[in-house]
């Protein structure tokens, strides 16, 4: 993460931005009004800034992971593009999603009956619960059981299995680099039940062009359906932002039961997204077909 600081006049005397950038090249640059938290914690450096535009935000390893004005665009669209295919998601898996933002989205279906939160740095759901509150609510959650584990090593290991599993890393760079190699991916498929449905996110098919081509090629040699799909995250590089809806069985557009998606309780998911989502640009057509 750079902090760029720099004297803008007289009167004011400094000016604090948070700057994402990509390659160094191009970025996010978010002016920031307090720096709330800056730790290294056994696993990476986790910082919450309050900025002026989009509220406080996580970041973990220099990446931005949620913002308090757009992280229901990620979470809602991570958790319900699946559940509303699955017809009966009762037992649910998270790999990461220490801030708990995923955990809140699937936990507003009722057919879920459990879910498995297993993240590997203690210390994110400690600052979540602190300074998100909003966001932290499933952790009080009965239905939720929080384990602090390796995610790859979770799913190579339980006897368990699931009805839907959702991947909700960081980048593929630091502690997150496991939960992308093909190896996890099978392991997660031996975890699904027989219509399962597992959802990654999978990066920005526009700057990430390398991680994508990895992913789907990984991800495509180990599960018969996977449909890459896409959300605006304007805090993330380059703000256009992709998951993989992988299964064993179901399709996400034929299986999909709008009859069950309720009008307006989300604030970035409905019917028409669901099936829009999964329209893509040529330019990420022809990425995938590599
Ligand atoms: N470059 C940022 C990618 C972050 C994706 N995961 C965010 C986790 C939020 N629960």
């Amino acid at each position: 993460m750079n902090y760029i600081v720099k004297e803008e006049s007289m009167e004011s005397l400094w000016n604090m931005w948070f700057t994402e950038l990509h390659k160094g090249r191009a970025g996010l640059a978010l002016k920031v009004s307090r720096v709330l938290y800056s730790e290294f914690s056994e696993f990476q450096r986790i910082d919450v800034i309050d900025t002026e535009e989009f509220g406080k935000a996580l970041v973990l390893y220099g990446s931005i992971m949620i913002t308090e004005v757009d992280e229901f665009v990620y979470h809602e669209m991570l958790a319900h593009v699946p559940l509303f295919v699955h017809p009966k998601p009762a037992k649910v898996l998270i790999i990461g999603g220490g801030d708990g933002g995923t955990l809140r989205e699937v936990l507003k279906h009722d057919k879920v009956e459990t879910v498995t939160v297993v993240e590997i740095d203690k210390q994110v759901v400690e600052v979540s619960k602190r300074f998100f509150p909003n966001v932290a609510s499933g952790f009080d959650s009965p239905k939720a059981h929080v384990q602090f584990d390796d995610g790859a090593h979770f799913v190579a290991n339980t006897d368990e299995k699931f009805d839907v599993i959702l991947a909700d890393t960081s980048d593929p760079v630091g502690p997150a680099e496991v939960l992308f190699r093909r190896s996890f991916y099978q392991s997660v498929y031996d975890r699904l039940k027989d219509n399962g449905i597992f959802v990654p996110q999978s990066e920005s098919p526009l700057f990430h062009k390398e991680s994508v081509t990895k992913i789907y090629r990984n991800l495509n040699s180990v599960f018969p359906i996977v449909r890459m799909y896409l959300a605006h995250v304007p805090t993330y590089p380059s703000a256009i932002w992709s998951f993989a809806f992988c299964s064993k069985k179901s399709d996400p557009l034929d299986d999909f039961n709008a009859d069950r998606v309720p009008d307006g309780k989300f604030q970035y998911y409905n019917t028409e997204i669901h099936k829009a989502c999964f329209a893509l640009p040529e330019y990420v057509k022809a990425l995938l077909a590599k």
